[in-house]
C-alpha cells in the first residue's frame, strides 16, 4: 500500500510593519474592505489583539461574523493565526456566521477565553464597503478601553506575526477538525442562542399569540445575520406562519442594502407597518443582529422609550420576574428610563456611548437591563446588545398584556410623561470642519450656563466624563451636554463608528408631562431646541449641509 505523506503544518513568523490607523473606535476596528485587504493589515491587527492578551495558551477562542463580504477570508486567516499563537480550541459558527449576541452567548456558555467578532454592524457590505473586527473578553462583552488601547499600542510597534501554513478549514460542515495542534469545532450558529432565548421568555404564551389567527407580525432581517436565527425562533419554534421573516437569507452584500434598523434604512418594513392592512407588530435588526427597531401598526417606538417600556414591564417576563437590579443607559439616550428607575427605586446609570461600558455594571449585578438610543437594548443574559432578544421581550409583553404596541407605549407615557426625543445625523462631514464645530462649542462652554434662549435657560454645559463605579476607570470627552432648567437636553457627539469623514450626531430631548400633548410629532415638539442647537453650534455653517442625512 502506498503511504500518503502527512505534512505537519508549519508555524511561520512573517515580518511586517505597523499601520498607524488601527485605533479601535466605538466598537472595534472598522474600515473599508480594500483597507483590510492590504497585505498584512488584518494579520497585524489580529496579532496585536493576541499580543495584548495573557494566559490564552491552550484556551478556547470563539470566532464568527455577520457573513458580510470578506468574512470567510478573514476567518481562515484568524484560525491559522490562533493556531500559530497557541490557542487550544476555536469554536466557529457554521459558514463563519455568528450574530454578535450569539457570539457573546457562545463565549459565556463555553467559558471561552474570548472571541473575535467580524462585523461592521449596520454599515453596508461588499467589496468596496465596510468590514470590521473586534475582540470580546471572557465575560462575552466587548473589550474594555484598557484592552482596546493596549491593542492599539501593539499595532503601532508590531514587527512580525505568527500564522500556520495549512489548508483552509471547511467552515460549512458542523464537526470537529484539527489545525496543527489546535482543535476546530464548527458549531451550529443558532442552537445555543435559541436555547438561551427559550430559557428567558414565556415561549408558550408567545406561541399562543403568534398562532391565534389574528395577530400578525413581520420580522425584517434586512438580508443580514439574523435571518437563520429569526427563521428558527419565530417560524420553527414559535409557530409563526412561514413568511413572517422577510429578507431572511444573510447575503455577503446585504442585498445592496444598509442594514440599519431605523425609519430611513428599514423602509420596506416601515412602509408595511404604516400602510393599509398593516400587521400588528414589526421588527428589524441590523447587520450583526445586535440592534433592533420595534414598530406597532402605524406606530414607531423610539429606542429610548423601548428601554423604558421593557424596564417598566420586566416582571412580566420569566427571566426578570424578580425585578431588576438597576438600569443603564448611554448618556445621549433619553431620560425616560430614569423615570422608571426612580419609580422602581433602583439606580439608573448613565454611561458613555459604547456597549463596552455596560459590561462592568452587568458583571457586578448593578444593572440588569441596558439600552442606547442607537437602537440597542440588552440585559445580563449576554454582554452585547441583542436585537432578537428585544423582539421576543416585546412579544412576551404583548402576549401577557393583550394590548397593541401603541396602547402599551401611550399608557406608559400617561404614567411617566413623555420624553420627546430625536437624533439628527450629519454623515460624511469633512473631518476638519467637524472638529472646528466641536471646538466652537467648547469655546462657548464657559459662558453658556445661565444664558437664556427663548423660554429655555441653560442649567449646565459640560463635556461628559464617566467614572466607572466598579473599577474606577475614567473616560473623558464623551460628548457635549447642554442641559436646561426644565430638564430638556441637547447633546453633540462625533460618531466613533463611521469609516468616511465624520458624522455629527445631535441628540435632542424634552419632557412633556401632559398627556394632551403626547400625540405631537417629536420634530414639532422639539423645534425650539433644534433651533437653539443650530444657533449654538452653527451646524449648517460647519457641515455645509442644509439638513441632516438621517433623522431618527
Ligand atoms: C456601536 C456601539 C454602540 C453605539 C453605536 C453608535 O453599535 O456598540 O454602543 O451606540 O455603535 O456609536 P457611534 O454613535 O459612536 O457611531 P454597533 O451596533 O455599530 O456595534
Amino acid at each position: 500500500m502506498k503511504m500518503s505523506k502527512i505534512l505537519t503544518p508549519m508555524i511561520q513568523t512573517i515580518a511586517t510593519q505597523p499601520f498607524l490607523d488601527q485605533k479601535p473606535g466605538t466598537s472595534g476596528l472598522r474600515k473599508k474592505v480594500p483597507v483590510f485587504q492590504q497585505p498584512h493589515y488584518l494579520e497585524n491587527f489580529v496579532q496585536s489583539i493576541f499580543d495584548s492578551l495573557e494566559g490564552f495558551q491552550g484556551q478556547t477562542l470563539v470566532v464568527g461574523g455577520d457573513g458580510r463580504y470578506y468574512n470567510r477570508t478573514a476567518i481562515q486567516i484568524i484560525l491559522k493565526m490562533a493556531a500559530a499563537n497557541g490557542f487550544g480550541r476555536v469554536l466557529v459558527g457554521q459558514g463563519g456566521i455568528l450574530s454578535t449576541p450569539a457570539a457573546s452567548c457562545v463565549i459565556r456558555k463555553n467559558q471561552a477565553f474570548g472571541g473575535i467578532i467580524l462585523s461592521a454592524s449596520h454599515n453596508p457590505a461588499g467589496p468596496t464597503e465596510d468590514f470590521g473586527i473586534k475582540y470580546n473578553i471572557g465575560n462575552g462583552g466587548p473589550a474594555p478601553e484598557k484592552v482596546t488601547e493596549a491593542i492599539y499600542a501593539h499595532s503601532k510597534t508590531i514587527t512580525s506575526y505568527k500564522i500556520l501554513e495549512a489548508p483552509d478549514v471547511n467552515l460549512d460542515k458542523v464537526g470537529v477538525d484539527k489545525l496543527g495542534e489546535m482543535a476546530i469545532e464548527v458549531i451550529d450558529a443558532v442552537n445555543d442562542y435559541a436555547q438561551l432565548m427559550e430559557s428567558l421568555f414565556d415561549f408558550d404564551r408567545i406561541r399562543e399569540l403568534l398562532t391565534n389567527g389574528h395577530f400578525r407580525m413581520c420580522m425584517d432581517s434586512l438580508s443580514a445575520v439574523t435571518g437563520p436565527y429569526a427563521h428558527r425562533l419565530f417560524e420553527q419554534r414559535l409557530g409563526a406562519p412561514l413568511g413572517t421573516v422577510v429578507h431572511g437569507e444573510p447575503l455577503e452584500d446585504f442585498g445592496g442594502g444598509h442594514p440599519d434598523p431605523n425609519l430611513v434604512y428599514a423602509h420596506d418594513l416601515v412602509e408595511l407597518l404604516f400602510g393599509d392592512n398593516a400587521p400588528d407588530f414589526g421588527a428589524a435588526s441590523d447587520g450583526d443582529g445586535d440592534r433592533n427597531m420595534i414598530l406597532g401598526r402605524q406606530f414607531f417606538v423610539t429606542p429610548s422609550d423601548s428601554l423604558a417600556v421593557l424596564a417598566a414591564n420586566a416582571t412580566l417576563v420569566p427571566a426578570y420576574r424578580d425585578g431588576l437590579a438597576g438600569i443603564a443607559r448611554s448618556m445621549p439616550t433619553s431620560q425616560a428610563s430614569d423615570r422608571v428607575a426612580a419609580k422602581l427605586g433602583i439606580e439608573c446609570y448613565e454611561t458613555p456611548t459604547g456597549w463596552k461600558f455596560f459590561g462592568n455594571l452587568l458583571d457586578a449585578n448593578k444593572a440588569t437591563l441596558c439600552g442606547e438610543e442607537s437602537f440597542g437594548t440588552g440585559s445580563n443574559h449576554v454582554r452585547e446588545k441583542d436585537g432578537l432578544w428585544a423582539v421576543l421581550f416585546w412579544l412576551n409583553i404583548i402576549a401577557v398584556r393583550q394590548q397593541s404596541v401603541e396602547e402599551i407605549v401611550t399608557d406608559h407615557w400617561k404614567t411617566y410623561g413623555r420624553n420627546f426625543y430625536s437624533r439628527h445625523d450629519y454623515e460624511g462631514v469633512d473631518s476638519d470642519r467637524a472638529n472646528e464645530l466641536v471646538a466652537n462649542i467648547h469655546s462657548q462652554m464657559p459662558t453658556l450656563t445661565g444664558k437664556t434662549f427663548g423660554s429655555y435657560e441653560v442649567a449646565y454645559c459640560d463635556d461628559f466624563s464617566y467614572t466607572d463605579p466598579v473599577d474606577g476607570s475614567v473616560s473623558t470627552k464623551q460628548g457635549i451636554r447642554i442641559g436646561f432648567t426644565d430638564g430638556s437636553r441637547i447633546v453633540f457627539r462625533l460618531s466613533g463608528t463611521g469609516t468616511q469623514g465624520a458624522t455629527l450626531r445631535l441628540y435632542v430631548e424634552s419632557y412633556e408631562p401632559n398627556p394632551a400633548n403626547h400625540h405631537l410629532d417629536p420634530q414639532v415638539a422639539l423645534k425650539d431646541l433644534l433651533d437653539i442647537a443650530d444657533a449654538i453650534a452653527q451646524i449648517r455653517h460647519y457641515t455645509q449641509m442644509d439638513k441632516p442625512t438621517v433623522i431618527t
